[in-house]
């Protein structure tokens, strides 16, 4: 009778884990920012300052680009007109113009160092990576993702929800569509939501470390302006502040096999208290046995 009444007790405490971590490990009322849309053009709205640089400096060659398109068009357009054979029947046959050749030669020489000035810092903050607030390691699998807070001591995986979508599963079934509720997501989030999210603090430093435990992965969150390759063998940095709080989406973005398509990150940036709330959730929930069980089964 002893033994099945802590029997009972271990089925109890076993049952009711779930909805406990589930609870712990709650953050409600984020807004989505860092999203794909249908049809945009544009970024996703940058929350960080690398992705700002990003953005400021696709702005600043696209003019440079444009002007240089509008200005070679033009002459071409200009030589068409009035040096065809109709309107000068005889060509000029002199072979060099050293003015010209200055100009064709220092005009591109100062274009390129304009652009170099103005991306060279910008590249120089991505990969000159600053005293981590936060530590995260990323790992790429075949075909989810595992994270370590390598300060904390846990980590977890991290899988699409609806995973793995393969062989003609890649279909939003009802089921796929309730756990996607059950996580606070719509069914307009699918491939892109996973079961469990990197949390981090917003205004933090955070430096990740990427690496891959099988083939080649990359990692990313296109609003943060991040991403870095996975290599298997190799610890590569990245790192980022974000300034917004929110959920942001990336994929993997190194080819890797079948189910490529189908493992999303997701970044939840919280606020601080949730952050520590989150924290002391998450070390409950992967670092270890927890108390009751342990009880339970002596
Ligand atoms: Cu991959």
């Amino acid at each position: 009778m002893k033994h099945l009444l802590s029997l009972s007790g271990l089925m109890a405490s076993l049952a009711a884990l779930p909805a406990m971590a589930q609870d712990n490990l709650r953050i409600d009322g984020l807004e989505i920012v860092g999203k794909p849309t249908n049809g945009e053009m544009g970024f996703q709205p940058a929350a960080t300052r690398l992705a700002e640089d990003l953005h400021f400096l696709d702005n600043l060659i696209l003019v440079i680009i444009t002007v240089i398109t509008l200005f070679v068009t033009a002459l071409i357009l200009w030589v068409a007109v009035r040096y065809n054979r109709k309107r000068n029947p005889n060509p000029a046959s002199f072979t060099h113009h050293t003015p010209i050749e200055i100009a064709w030669t220092v005009g591109p020489i100062v274009i390129l160092v304009l652009i170099g000035a103005y991306s060279l810092p910008i590249l120089f903050r991505q990969q000159e990576i600053p005293e981590a607030d936060i530590t995260i390691k990323a790992i790429g699998n075949q075909w989810y993702w595992s994270y370590e807070y390598v300060d904390e001591g846990f980590g977890f995986d991290s899988y699409m929800i609806g995973a793995p979508a393969l062989d003609g599963q890649n279909v939003k079934t009802p089921e796929v569509i309730a756990q996607l509720e059950e996580h606070g997501y719509t069914e307009a989030e699918f491939l892109l939501a996973t079961d469990t999210a990197v949390v981090v603090p917003v205004g933090k430093t955070i430096v990740m470390q990427v690496t891959a435990s099988d083939v080649i992965h990359s990692w990313t969150i296109p609003a943060f302006g991040v991403k870095q390759d996975g290599v298997p063998g190799r610890l590569a940095e990245l790192w980022f502040t974000a300034d917004r709080e929110g959920v942001y989406f990336g994929q993997c973005s190194e080819l890797c096999g079948e189910a490529h398509a189908y493992m999303p990150i997701t970044v939840k940036v919280v606020s601080e208290e949730a952050y520590e709330q989150w924290l002391g959730g998450a070390k409950e929930e992967y670092a270890g046995i927890p108390q009751t069980l342990q009880v339970a089964s002596n």
